[in-house]
C-alpha cells in the first residue's frame, strides 16, 4: 500500500493543470449559457414565422387560417404609449367562438383565463418590444387573447380579452 502513495501523489501533481483547464472549460460553458439566456429571442429563419402586433387593443397580422405543425410568432407591441400586452394561445372548443371568450372575460375577469386550454403564451410585451414564441398546433380552432388588465394612463381596468382583444383563427 505504501508504494501506491507516491505514484498517486505524483499523479495528483500532474493532474493539477488539467483540473484547472476543466474548471475554465466549465466556467466558459456557464458563461456561454448565460450569454445565450441574455440574448433576446430571435426567430429561427428555418421555421415558419408570423409577425403579429398589438395595436389599439387588437391583434394584427395573424392569418385567419394556417397549416398545422410548428411555427413561430414574432409578437410586437405597437401601442402609441407605454403599455403592456400579452399573447396567449388558446383552443376554442367546438360550437364556441371568440365571442364566448369576450363574454367569459367580461363575466369573470382574470379568472376566465384558466377556462380555456392554453397552448403557450408570449407574456408581458411592453410597447416597442418584440418577443418570439414557438408553437405547435394540431388542426382546430384557436385564438390569440390578452388577459393583461392595464388601463391607458395607468392603473388597472377590465382584462383586455373583455374589450375584444381576442383573435380567432383556424389551423389545418
Ligand atoms: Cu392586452
Amino acid at each position: 500500500m505504501g508504494t501506491s502513495l507516491s505514484p498517486s501523489s505524483s499523479r495528483r501533481h500532474e493532474r493539477q493543470p488539467n483540473v484547472r483547464l476543466i474548471r475554465w472549460a466549465g466556467l466558459a460553458a456557464a458563461l456561454a449559457i448565460l450569454a445565450a439566456a441574455c440574448t433576446p429571442a430571435r426567430a429561427d429563419p428555418a421555421v415558419r414565422t408570423y409577425s403579429v402586433f398589438a395595436q389599439r387593443f387588437r391583434f394584427h397580422g395573424m392569418p385567419s387560417r394556417i397549416p398545422s405543425g410548428q411555427f413561430q410568432v414574432a409578437y410586437s407591441n405597437r401601442e402609441a404609449f407605454p403599455f403592456r400586452h400579452e399573447m396567449v394561445m388558446i383552443s376554442i372548443p367546438g360550437g364556441e367562438n371568440e365571442a364566448n371568450v369576450w363574454d367569459d372575460a367580461l363575466a369573470k375577469g382574470p379568472d376566465s383565463e384558466s377556462d380555456w386550454l392554453h397552448w403557450g403564451e408570449i407574456p408581458e410585451v411592453d410597447t416597442g418590444a418584440t418577443k418570439v414564441g414557438v408553437f405547435e398546433l394540431p388542426p382546430g380552432t384557436y385564438a390569440l387573447a390578452c388577459w393583461e388588465a392595464g388601463r391607458p394612463g395607468g392603473g388597472t381596468g377590465p382584462v383586455h380579452a373583455s374589450l375584444h382583444m381576442v383573435y380567432q383563427f383556424t389551423v389545418g
